[in-house]
């Protein structure tokens, strides 16, 4: 059968980041897509000019309705936009019994608006977080979830113990945006760390990044790889999606997903 992502997240209409670029992720690995919407963004390449949430029953029940449905192998979870969204999310994963969940701990765009503020973080940390099979900070995501300061690789390996601490099983900090010649991720979990490492490339086009990895890694998941071999995967997927990156719009246009296999 046809793998199937649940994606629970907001519309970026520029289509850079969110759900626009899970879809197009999911679609590059061959699994159907199913886009649960939780917040509209009014967005540009340049900037968030506000954020919209979705009423939280609207949300639940868009989510009943599919599993109900059509049913999910994994389910990724992005910009939830309100504390209620983040509680509504973390019942509904609860109540479905859903154990193939990654989240991705969306608390800022990469412009520097914030999209979900102190109450939504407390219970993403309270509720959803402890749900999580794997959880995928970047390196300000892990210090805003553990108040680990990040600064080189020995502190991504230290801030993603602290947020395994909060209960997901794996942990993968991207290392994206710290300085250096290398793009270093770390996953943590099993009693084991891995560092992911490649050459860094110089793009401006990098919107959607965390978006992408975030949904690779549930694309491989969903089609029965282990998590260490999917993170892998969706490392060396982004790192061709940010070479593909496209030059839209004033500011960072978005990464161009490649086919899988091409990746
Ligand atoms: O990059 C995180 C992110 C997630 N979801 C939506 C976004 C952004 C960043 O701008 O707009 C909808």
């Amino acid at each position: 059968m046809t793998a199937r992502v649940l994606t629970i997240g907001g519309v970026d209409p520029g289509g850079g980041a969110g759900i626009a670029a899970d879809l197009r992720t999911l679609a590059a690995f061959g699994v159907h897509g199913m886009p649960v919407v939780t917040a509209v963004t009014v967005q540009d390449t340049l900037a968030v000019h506000s954020t919209h949430p979705i009423a939280p029953d609207i949300v639940a029940a868009q989510i009943d309705v599919v599993l109900a449905d059509i049913g999910a192998d994994a389910i990724k979870t992005g910009m939830l936009g309100s504390w209620a969204n983040v509680e509504t999310v973390a019942d509904q994963i609860r109540g479905h019994g859903l154990e193939t969940v990654v989240v991705d701990p969306v608390l800022a765009s990469g412009t520097g608006q914030r999209l979900i503020d102190d109450d939504g973080l407390a219970v993403l940390i309270e509720q959803l977080l402890p749900l999580a099979f794997v959880a995928t900070p970047n390196a300000a995501e892990a210090t805003a979830l553990t108040g680990v300061t990040v600064a080189d690789e020995n502190d991504l390996r230290l801030a993603a113990d602290a947020v395994q601490a909060l209960g997901p099983r794996w942990v993968v900090v991207t290392g994206g945006d710290l300085p250096g010649d290398d793009v270093v991720d770390v996953l943590v979990g099993d009693g084991t760390a891995v560092l992911l490492r490649s050459s860094r490339l110089q793009a401006r086009d990098t919107h959607g990044t965390g978006c992408t990895f975030a949904s690779a890694l549930a694309a491989c998941l969903a089609l029965g790889d282990d998590v260490p071999t999917a993170v892998d995967r969706a490392h060396r997927y982004v790192r061709v999606a940010i070479a593909y990156g496209l030059r839209l719009g004033a500011g960072a246009g978005p990464v161009g997903q490649p086919r899988a296999e091409d990746a």
